[in-house]
């Protein structure tokens, strides 16, 4: 039975790795070369593999983004990635092109210190948590590309006939336009189907993780993936308070222990548990959304298993009381839900602080003025009749030019050729354009990222770290728990010209030290982020909600060499598009 791919029950296509859903999680050792190839057996799809958090350093050409850094590898042609694992921490890979990760192809990549100086773990588990779909997203790609709507019929119907739902979460903001009917822990989960008759949820195995029963004190490690398409998720085991020690492979400054812990799509966390006292039952693994109406749709469960045989668990979650509160970390908001300020306390990224080993002080210092400034409001260009709706930047959406080599070996020109108009857009005037953000080796880089929309996004960014040295969150109605305002710090107008609001002197004020390479940008927040080019190549920062991506909202950042010479892409790979042999990367691109 392990070897059958169960997702949810439903009968639909799946893309997978390797047969497995999701696909084998890789283990390497840090500072390992890492060579993985990539072969697309797919009859009609192409496809590229985006290793997210590994920096790639002198590998850009190994980043795995269909039509950026390589080609996208065609049916029957192979693709081979050789880089060096140089962080540890929890990874994960999945391909870059047309919302495939919603079909199933992802999976867990693990980088594991040479020594371990302090064996108290037990063993570990990786969980990678999915929202699943019953859609098929190269035809949802089309439709969203060509007409700015995912579905063939009227959304109308589909609401009616319970086909979708539309996820609002406790804030009032919202995710993609959801339709998601199930959440997969491991590639596992039920399908509940609320107009069955009777037995609504399908009878599919769930994932369970084996634990040892026998010795008191035993800690385990739990490495999570949010590798989802739209949703963030809310994780909890019930009577296993949660350890919470890393994220995105980087240590925090101290360990915080929760009770849930809200990951936002391609964030991981490393997390320890402790065995429960009461070790003759099993327990419930809950993953949840923050659903405002509690769709019964979006829970999955997995079984934390201390017993020999299969017993499914009867725990229940912790009462959170006035008294013993529930804390749950890395919430987008301040307060979850109405009035339940007192019973759930929520911890933003804003109590979060990376371990100092792993700060720079110069990018946190406010003195230290960066080389590069960019401000981008994340925006929703209108749908009209001459065109489809589009996430955005600045109104800007992404449009990869059409060209018959990667805009990596050719990145100077391609840039200069397809680069935007610079005209004043608004929401009913978008564009669409080779979107770049130009920085020469060694600069610092700042971003202000703000977002007005409606839904939360999810950024992160290719090839280095980014600092958080600044963040605000929108105003909330204590009453309802609802947004009522955007974070009054920064003002954008109708052409998404933004500024700090003087009277406060926000945007340099260094409230945050955080180091991530994905993270969420909340409704009505902003925040503002610092790195360094010290990775020549080209590198994506983008919204990670699969549809967003898709239909625009990425900038592409093109770190230049120290020194810049111009090498052309090996003509051995034009034609048949198999770069298992490797172009010869000397020196640089024409950055
Ligand atoms: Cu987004």
């Amino acid at each position: 039975m392990n070897e059958i791919i169960t997702a949810d029950g439903y009968p639909k296509l799946v893309y997978v790795f390797n047969d497995s859903l999701p696909g084998p999680v890789l283990h390497v050792y840090q500072n390992q070369t890492v060579r993985i190839r990539i072969h697309n057996d797919f009859p009609t799809e192409s496809l590229s593999v985006h290793f997210h958090g590994i920096r790639q350093v002198n590998t850009p050409e190994s980043d795995g983004v269909g039509r950026i850094t390589q080609l996208s590898i065609l049916p029957g042609s192979s693709f081979q990635h050789e880089f060096v694992a140089l962080d540890t921490g929890t990874f994960w890979y999945h391909s870059h092109v047309q919302s495939q990760i919603a079909m199933g192809l992802l999976g867990g990549f693990v980088v594991h210190p040479r020594e371990v100086i302090t064996q108290e773990e037990k063993g570990e588990f990786v969980l990678v948590l999915t929202d699943w779909q019953h859609f098929y997203t190269t035809e949802q790609h089309h439709l969203l590309i060509e007409s700015g709507q995912f579905y063939l019929n009227s959304l109308e119907s589909l609401k009616t006939s319970g086909t979708i739902d539309f996820y609002e979460a406790v804030d009032g903001s919202r995710a993609a336009e959801a339709l998601v009917t199930s959440i997969l822990i491991n590639g596992r989960g039920q399908y509940f189907d609320p107009h069955a008759e009777n037995d609504r949820s399908s009878t599919t195995p769930l994932e369970y993780l084996r634990v040892d029963s026998a010795s008191n004190n035993a800690v385990y490690r739990l490495r999570l993936i949010n590798g989802g398409s739209v949703f963030s998720m809310k994780f909890s085991i019930d009577d296993h308070p949660l350890k919470v020690i890393a994220s995105d492979g980087i240590p925090f400054a101290e360990p915080m222990v929760v009770d849930q812990l809200v990951i936002g799509l391609g964030e991981r966390y490393d997390v320890l548990i402790t065995v429960a006292k009461k070790r003759a039952i099993n327990y419930w693994i809950r993953v949840d959304t923050m659903d405002k109406n509690n769709n019964p749709r979006w829970h999955a469960r997995a079984i934390l298993q201390y017993t020999t045989d299969t017993i499914m668990p009867t725990s229940q979650p912790r009462k959170c009381t006035t008294n013993q509160p529930c804390l749950i970390l890395n919430c987008p908001f301040t307060q979850y839900g109405p009035n339940s300020a007192k019973s759930l306390i929520c911890l933003t990224p804003l109590d979060l602080t990376t371990h100092p080993d792993h700060l720079d002080r110069e990018l946190l210092d406010e003195t230290t003025i960066p080389d590069v400034r960019k401000t981008l409001q994340l925006t929703i260009v209108g749908r009209t009749d001459k065109q489809a709706g589009f996430e955005s930047f600045n109104y800007i959406g992404m449009k990869y030019p059409s060209i018959d080599k990667p805009v990596l070996y050719n990145a100077r020109r391609i840039r200069k050729k397809f680069a935007c108009s610079k005209r004043l857009l608004a929401s009913d005037t978008g564009e669409k354009c080779y979107h770049t953000i130009t920085a020469e080796y060694n600069n610092i880089v700042e971003l202000l990222l703000i977002n007005h929309d409606d839904d939360q996004h999810p950024l992160h960014l290719h090839g280095s770290y980014f600092h958080i040295v600044e963040f605000g969150l929108a105003q909330l109605n204590s009453t309802t728990g609802l947004i009522k305002a955007n974070n009054p710090n920064v003002y954008c107008d109708e052409h998404a010209r933004c500024s700090c609001t003087k009277e406060n002197g926000a945007c340099k004020k260094n409230n945050m030290r955080l180091v991530k390479d994905t993270v969420q940008l909340p409704k009505g927040g902003y925040m503002r982020i610092r790195f360094r080019a010290t990775n020549p190549g080209v590198w994506l920062f983008h919204c990670h909600t699969e549809p967003h991506l898709d239909r625009g909202m990425t900038i592409n950042i093109h770190n230049q060499y120290l020194n810049e010479i111009v090498i052309d892409y090996d003509t051995n790979n034009e034609g048949n598009n198999d770069n298992f042999h490797q172009p010869q990367v000397s020196s640089s691109y024409g950055m």
